[in-house]
């Protein structure tokens, strides 16, 4: 089946406000409508991310939304994910693709065009292309690139399947900004927004999920 790119959660545990739990806060996520999940997890130990991944899987089953590993092939294929999220100096992709299932989901960070036509060589599912909007969320080894540095490289994925999502600071008061700036002059379009912050740290995260929702999902309609 297609997967479905348009709200895509990228988790960080150290964001989440007092008062809110992991699993709670995913939920109010999801069923706001988060539409992939991306379990992001630095700074924990091997059993620990295993645990957040399989409790994360167990809810993302709940919602039938697809659940995405960062960096770990091995938990991926432990809690039985449906893919995996590869940076640029994390496994090659032709390794982590011989060691999952066939159909396994990969997706790769992109920051320019060089990381694109390498991700369209090796056949990914899908690029997170970013970071678009300068983020305190992650300490960022590449430039921010703007709303038309994403559109320069969507342009790249013309005539390929590759799916795209724009990362790094997007939030409900940019996202207009950020879906129709970035769209190419031949009219490659986002297939999604992936947030961290702006979910993870809310105390509303149904409602803020449900926001990027509805208008990316508006946006898309009339584009
Ligand atoms: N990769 C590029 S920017 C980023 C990642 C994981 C963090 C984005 O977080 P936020 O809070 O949505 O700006
Ligand atoms: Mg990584």
């Amino acid at each position: 089946m297609p997967i479905d790119y348009s709200l895509y959660l990228v988790t960080g545990r150290d964001l989440l406000p007092e008062g809110t739990t992991y699993i709670k806060s995913l939920e109010e996520s999801l069923r706001g409508g988060v539409t992939v999940v991306q379990v992001r997890e630095k700074n924990v130990d091997t059993l620990e991310f295993l645990e957040i991944a399989r409790q994360s899987k167990a809810l993302c089953d709940k919602y039938q939304v697809p659940l995405i590993i960062n960096d770990r092939v091995d938990i991926a294929l432990a809690v039985n994910a449906d893919g995996v999220h590869l940076g640029q100096t994390d496994m090659p992709v032709h390794i982590a693709r011989s060691l999952l299932p066939p159909n396994a989901i990969i997706g790769v960070s992109c920051n320019n065009l060089e990381h694109v036509q390498q991700a369209i060589r090796d056949r990914v599912d899908y690029i997170g292309i970013g970071p678009v909007w300068p983020t305190s969320t992650k300490k960022l080894a590449n430039p921010v690139i703007g709303v038309r540095g994403v559109g320069s490289l969507l342009a790249a994925l013309d005539g390929t399947t590759v799916k795209a999502v724009a990362i790094g600071g997007v939030k409900s008061d940019n996202l207009l900004r950020t879906l129709h700036g970035s769209m190419s002059p031949s009219g490659h379009k986002l297939d999604g927004i992936a947030v961290v912050s702006e979910i993870v740290a809310s105390h509303e995260p149904y409602a803020i999920s449900r926001t990027l929702r509805e208008t990316y999902t508006a946006w898309d309609a009339c584009t």
